[in-house]
């Protein structure tokens, strides 16, 4: 039989494209996840120093457990570069999907490009990446966390409506070249610029730690004496400001507002207490949620870019029944 020597280019062309591109999807497309009774699921979280990334791992934790799935888990302890080789890590093991929280917005492109080169889908969770460089529904099947530029805004609205639109302001940030800290800082910074009597004084990082926020807010209370709002874009840090303007022997919540976000137990304490003004919640308990979101996508379901995460907001008139369940 004489086979057309078209036929056969073809034939080998068809060949070498199964030899050299695994993934059965086209460019642009998502990886599918096959139906399966127990998946082997990557989680490679950020790091693992304070109370909120510990609730959110537990609560991954759980969700696998409650499946019958196995979790590969990794912590990138605050790296961004470590973040990346344990996504490469995963990909080599052939983990099914993986969960992640891109530590930074920029820097985890690359990894999950990667995963989606290899037929791995990625669900980002908490943290999304710039939309410019990777998008959900394309590279990345969607994100599951809170609408941070609304965090910032309800904190400023509560500030501006409680100061009666009166305030200098020291703003501490959270992790550069994260969503959360770009977003709550765009929240917030757009909010108060409508209102005049709104002035941010300083702006800086404090990493999303409690003994960074604390440094910040030192060095910054000093250079600016005249502030009367600490905003920071987590309870963390709020916590160290809090005792960095104990230190200065001033009283916070009556020389110095604090106001911040989270709603984790010991900031919940703190409103109790009157040292913390308010805090917006980001609930960190979604571990469950994401697998049956996970499962929706083995089924076949488009999914939305973006799942967003519903969250409360404390201050002096809610705190003290809500201490005990916040993580
Ligand atoms: O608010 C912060 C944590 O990515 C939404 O990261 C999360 C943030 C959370 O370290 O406290």
């Amino acid at each position: 039989m004489r086979v057309s020597r078209r036929l056969s280019l073809s034939l080998l062309a068809g060949i070498s494209m199964l030899v050299a591109a695994p993934a059965a999807f086209a460019a642009g497309e998502l990886p599918p996840l096959k139906k399966k009774d127990h998946y082997k699921v990557g989680f490679a979280q950020t790091e693992s120093n304070n109370p909120w990334r510990l609730a959110e791992t537990a609560r991954r934790q759980a969700g696998a457990k409650k499946r019958g799935d196995q979790l590969v888990y990794t912590d990138a302890q605050g790296s961004a570069a470590k973040q990346v080789a344990d996504v490469n890590s995963m990909i080599a093991q052939k983990v099914d999907l993986i969960f992640l929280p891109p530590r930074e917005e920029k820097p985890l492109v690359p990894a999950i490009m990667a995963a989606k080169k290899a037929g791995i889908p990625v669900i980002l969770i908490d943290r999304n990446v710039d939309q410019s460089l990777a998008k959900a529904g394309q590279d990345y099947v969607t994100f599951i966390g809170s609408d941070f530029v609304e965090g910032g805004a309800r904190v400023a609205e509560w500030l501006t409506k409680t100061g009666n639109g009166q305030a200098k302001i020291i703003e501490i940030e959270g992790t550069l070249g994260s969503s959360p800290a770009n977003d709550r800082k765009k929240g917030f910074d757009d909010y108060i610029k409508s209102h005049p009597g709104m002035a941010l004084l300083a702006s800086q990082s404090g990493d999303f730690a409690r003994d960074k926020g604390r440094q910040v807010a030192e060095t910054l209370l000093q250079a600016h004496p005249d502030a009367t709002v600490v905003y920071a874009h987590s309870d963390e840090m709020a916590l160290g400001a809090i005792a960095a303007i104990e230190a200065a022997g001033k009283v916070p919540g009556k020389d110095i507002l604090v106001v911040s976000i989270d709603g984790e137990k010991d900031a919940i304490q703190a409103i109790v207490d009157g040292k913390l003004g308010c805090s917006c919640e980001c609930n960190p308990r979604f571990g469950p949620g994401a697998f049956a979101i996970m499962a929706r996508y083995a089924n076949g379901e488009t999914l939305p870019t973006f799942i967003k995460n519903e969250d409360r907001f404390f201050d002096a008139t809610n705190a003290k029944e809500n201490v005990d369940s916040a993580f």
